[in-house]
């Protein structure tokens, strides 16, 4: 959607001749979340003329409209239509009140400290200002944000920590750094990064960086320009990612791509976890990040999935099959309906949070709440390092690999498949199980392969959309393991297509959907021979499209 105003894109009157000596800059890539899409609303976003303070931010202010109300009575005047205008104008009302008082040595980061004492939300900020050249601060709360330093002597970097200016600029070397919301952006540069937390602050001047951690209650007390940060001392870590991985190859989309990296993101999931044969004569599972605390999940009262979208569709998928082999009951949770509800979560209870990017705003809030009412946290994420992965008590990484597509296809396969071995493990070795288990491993071992089979309909796939591509609406059906299927189906119909699409149980057609069914709608019917066939066949029998997906388990 590019309506990109013409008139304003003109009256930007850009120079491109223009050089200037600076050694830090900021941009931004933003999809419009206030207003359209505009140079007005775009980023960086500015204190006013003269630009004393700008701004990018990913992620949301919550509390923008208050924030404006304040500063327009001392005199701003806003011009776009975004939440992020108030953090640069906020910078600069909080400068000058400090140069007011006489304090003409406030530094840039208590500028910034102050600020982000105001602002609520989730985000991710960088921040330059013409009062201090060559400088950049960086902060975060909620929001992804990474620092990437390059040309680092190896020696100096493996492992060790730094935390000021003259540990960087010890070796003599010279070295760039950067800052991103995404590995993706970084690693052609650097594989070296740190992980920026909620509440630090990154200070890039000369060359060097330092970092402080904003003290919460410190700065409700009273004003941080006074209160005094701690330095905070962090190591670095390697990437464990390729440029290649970000390269799209003989592919058109990187969805398509991801789509057909599955066999490899699979196996790459179950590699080392899923044991058999070998040294290893028994067949079995083995998570690392699970194995200290699995007796506490299988004395647990009940198992709670929490998640939103696909995720959500993932962990729906394998319920069945960890409620047939833990025993324990297992319930399913919106992170956003649950937090809505203030649903009951108990000590007893086993909360699992599946997020492919670990950073998913609601599914974030709803295990803080969680961890608040005590329960065991169990992450399921994609992102080493990320907020999920790091606040669970402990979880399990799907190693699918960088997703890069918006709408999630490798790394739903790998979740469905870590939350099978999370099955397994639960399951533990009872012997009345033992064969079932057995047959499950096999399952999980010959996915790979059977997807390599499936992937080879892709003409037979693109001769069905283009059936489809002029219908309105499409109907998706699924009963047993198949339900989760329908409603990813259904979801990713919506989410690529843009065509209205449901997600239906198909056991749930004669009360209610039916009424919408004519000669006309397509419906398509997810129908593996499972133990749900013969009513899915005795429901549609030959009239409909039958799609046969030979994926998970039957
Ligand atoms: C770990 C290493 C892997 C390899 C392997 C060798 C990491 C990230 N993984 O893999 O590189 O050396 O051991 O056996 O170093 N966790 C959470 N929440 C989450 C996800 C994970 O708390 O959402 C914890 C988990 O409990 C564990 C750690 O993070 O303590 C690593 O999890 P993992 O799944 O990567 O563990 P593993 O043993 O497969
Ligand atoms: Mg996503």
């Amino acid at each position: 959607m590019v309506v990109l105003v013409l008139s304003e894109v003109a009256a930007t009157e850009l120079n491109l001749e223009e050089s200037f000596t600076t050694h830090a800059g900021i941009a931004h890539t933003r999809w419009a979340t206030h207003g359209v899409p505009a140079p007005r609303n775009s980023h960086p976003q500015t204190s006013g003329s003269g630009n004393d303070f700008l701004v990018v931010h990913n992620g949301v202010i919550t509390n923008y409209e208050v924030l404006k109300e304040t500063l327009v009575r001392h005199g701003f005047t806003f011009e776009s239509e975004t939440d992020t205008e108030v953090i640069p104008k906020l910078a600069k009302f909080v400068f000058d009140k400090a140069n007011e008082e006489g304090d003409q040595t406030v530094a840039f980061n208590q500028v910034v400290l102050e600020v982000m004492r105001h602002l609520e939300g989730a985000y991710a900020l960088i921040f330059k200002s013409r009062h201090y050249p060559n400088e950049l601060i960086a902060c975060k709360r909620g929001s992804p944000l990474l620092l990437g330093v390059k040309e680092l002597n190896d020696d100096v970097c493996n492992g060790s920590a730094f935390h000021d200016a003259k540990f960087l600029s010890k070796n003599g070397n010279p070295k760039e750094l950067f800052l991103s919301s995404d590995a993706n952006a970084i690693i052609e540069h650097t594989k070296k990064v740190l992980v920026i937390e909620d509440g630090e602050v990154v200070h890039l001047k000369e060359g060097g960086v330092s970092i402080l951690k904003f003290n919460n209650d410190k700065g409700r007390n009273g004003d941080s320009l006074s209160a005094r940060p701690a330095s905070v001392q962090r190591a670095l870590s390697i990437l464990e990612m390729e440029v290649e991985q970000i390269n799209k190859g003989k592919y058109k989309h990187y969805m398509q791509k991801e789509i057909h990296e599955q066999p490899e993101s699979l196996t790459t999931t179950m590699r080392g976890r899923l044991l058999r044969g070998g040294s290893c004569k028994a067949k079995t599972v083995l998570l690392g990040g699970l194995k200290d605390h699995l007796k506490t999940i299988r004395r647990s009262r009940r198992i709670v999935f929490i998640g939103c979208g696909t995720s959500y569709n993932a962990a729906l998928a394998a319920r069945p099959i960890l409620e047939e082999l833990s025993g324990v009951p297992v319930t399913m949770e919106i992170a956003s309906d649950l937090l809505d509800r203030q649903g009951p979560i108990y000590r007893e209870d086993t909360a699992v949070f599946v997020s492919q990017s670990g950073e998913t705003a609601d599914t974030l809030l709803a295990l803080e709440y969680t961890l608040e009412n005590g329960a065991l946290c169990v992450g399921i994420t994609n992102t080493v390092g990320s907020v999920i992965a790091r606040n669970t008590h402990c979880g399990v990484h799907i190693n699918a690999g960088c997703e890069i597509g918006v709408a999630s296809t490798k790394a739903y396969t790998s979740q469905i498949v870590v939350m099978a071995m999370l099955a397994l493990a639960i399951g533990g070795d009872t012997i009345s199980k033992q064969e079932r288990r057995e047959a499950i491993i096999d399952g999980l071992f010959d996915l790979p392969n059977k997807i390599r089979e499936v992937l080879k309909l892709d003409q037979e796939m693109k001769d069905l959309a283009k059936l489809l591509i002029a219908e309105q609406s499409l109907l998706v059906f699924g009963r047993g393991y198949n339900y989760a299927t329908a409603l990813e189906g259904a979801l990713k119909v919506k989410e690529v297509a843009l065509m209205h699409s449901e997600g239906i149980l198909a056991g749930e057609m004669k009360h209610g959907p039916l009424a919408l069914v004519d000669e006309n709608l397509p419906i398509v019917v997810i129908a593996t021979h499972d133990a749900c066939f013969r009513f899915v066949w005795l429901l549609f029998g030959r009239n409909y499209i039958i799609l046969v997906h030979q994926i998970v388990w039957h």
